[in-house]
C-alpha cells in the first residue's frame, strides 16, 4: 500500500464539476481508499499556448496499485472527462499528474515520480501542502509546506547560473514586475550556487560540478531560452487564488 499524491488541473469546460466527478470516480475505484481532495485554486496559465485561467487542486489516497497501472487509471479518468491531446501544454478539460508515490522514485519512458517540475509550481504545491504539509518528497530535504513557502517569499529571489543572456533575463523579470518584486542573482558556479538562499534556482547548460545540496532544488535546462524562464516564473509566482 502506498500513498499517492495527484495534481489536478484544467481550463476547458465546467472544470470544478469535472474535478469533482474525477475525484468521485477515483474514490469509487476498488483499489483506491481514503481519498481526500484539496480546496480549489484559480491560477494564471503557465505556457504560451496554455489558454484561459486554470483551475487547480490536488488529491491524496492510498492504493496497492503499482505506479504504472496507477498512471493508466489516471489517464482513463482524464479520458472520461473528454480530454484530448492535440497540443502539449494546450488547454485541457482535466490533467491528472502523479506527483508522489509514497517515498518511491520512478524513472521510465512513460513515468517520472516525483514529478520533475512540481517543486517550483505554486499551483501544484499549494493544494498539495493543504493535504500533506509535512511530507518530505524523496530526493528533497524540505517538506511540501516549506517548498510552498519558498515560492511565497517576497522579494522573490531568482538565482540563475550557467550559460544565459543576462539582458534577456532582465527583460523577462521586468515582464513579471507587476506580480512580484524579483531580485535576480547571477550564480557564478555550481560550487557557489548555495551561497544565496534563492526562491527559485535555474541552471542553463551543462554544469561542471554537482549543483548544490538537495534542500535547494535546481531547475536544470540544457540551453537558455526566454520562454523556459517565463514558464518557470509564471508557475512560481503567477497569481494563485483559493476559491
Ligand atoms: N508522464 C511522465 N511522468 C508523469 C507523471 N508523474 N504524471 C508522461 C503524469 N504523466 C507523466 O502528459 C504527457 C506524458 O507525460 C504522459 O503520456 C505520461 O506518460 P500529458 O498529460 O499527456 O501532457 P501534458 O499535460 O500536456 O504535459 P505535461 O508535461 O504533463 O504538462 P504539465 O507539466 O502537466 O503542464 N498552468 C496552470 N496555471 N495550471 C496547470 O495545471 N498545466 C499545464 C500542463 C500547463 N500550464 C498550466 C497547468
Ligand atoms: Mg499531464
Amino acid at each position: 500500500m502506498a500513498q499517492a499524491a495527484v495534481a489536478i488541473g484544467g481550463n476547458l469546460g465546467d472544470v470544478p464539476a469535472t474535478i469533482q466527478a474525477a475525484c468521485a470516480e477515483l474514490a469509487r475505484h476498488a483499489e483506491i481508499s481514503g481519498l481526500r481532495c484539496s480546496g480549489f485554486f484559480r491560477s494564471a496559465p503557465m505556457g504560451a499556448v496554455a489558454g484561459e485561467t486554470f483551475w487547480n487542486a490536488a488529491c491524496v489516497f492510498e492504493t496497492p496499485l503499482d505506479p504504472h497501472p496507477l498512471l493508466k487509471e489516471l489517464q482513463r479518468v482524464e479520458h472520461l472527462s473528454g480530454r484530448t491531446r492535440e497540443v502539449r501544454w494546450g488547454p485541457r478539460t482535466l490533467d491528472l499528474d502523479l506527483i508522489l508515490y509514497g517515498g518511491e522514485i520512478v524513472e521510465s519512458d512513460t513515468l517520472t515520480v516525483p514529478h520533475p517540475h512540481f517543486w517550483y509550481r505554486a499551483f501544484v504545491l499549494e493544494p498539495l501542502a493543504e493535504l500533506i504539509p509535512d511530507t518530505v518528497p524523496p530526493g528533497f530535504a524540505s517538506t511540501l509546506q516549506e517548498l510552498a513557502k519558498r515560492l511565497r517569499q517576497r522579494s522573490f529571489r531568482l538565482g540563475i547560473g550557467g550559460e544565459f543572456d543576462a539582458t534577456i533575463v532582465r527583460d523577462v523579470v521586468e515582464e513579471f514586475s507587476a506580480e512580484a518584486d524579483i531580485e535576480f542573482i547571477e550564480l557564478l558556479s555550481p560550487e557557489t550556487i548555495d551561497n544565496v538562499p534563492n526562491s527559485l534556482r535555474i541552471w542553463f547548460g551543462k554544469p561542471t560540478a554537482e549543483i548544490g545540496p538537495p534542500d535547494t532544488p535546481t531547475l536544470r535546462c540544457d540551453r537558455f531560452a526566454a520562454q523556459i524562464l517565463r514558464d518557470a516564473l509564471a508557475a512560481a509566482i503567477g497569481r494563485l487564488v483559493r476559491v
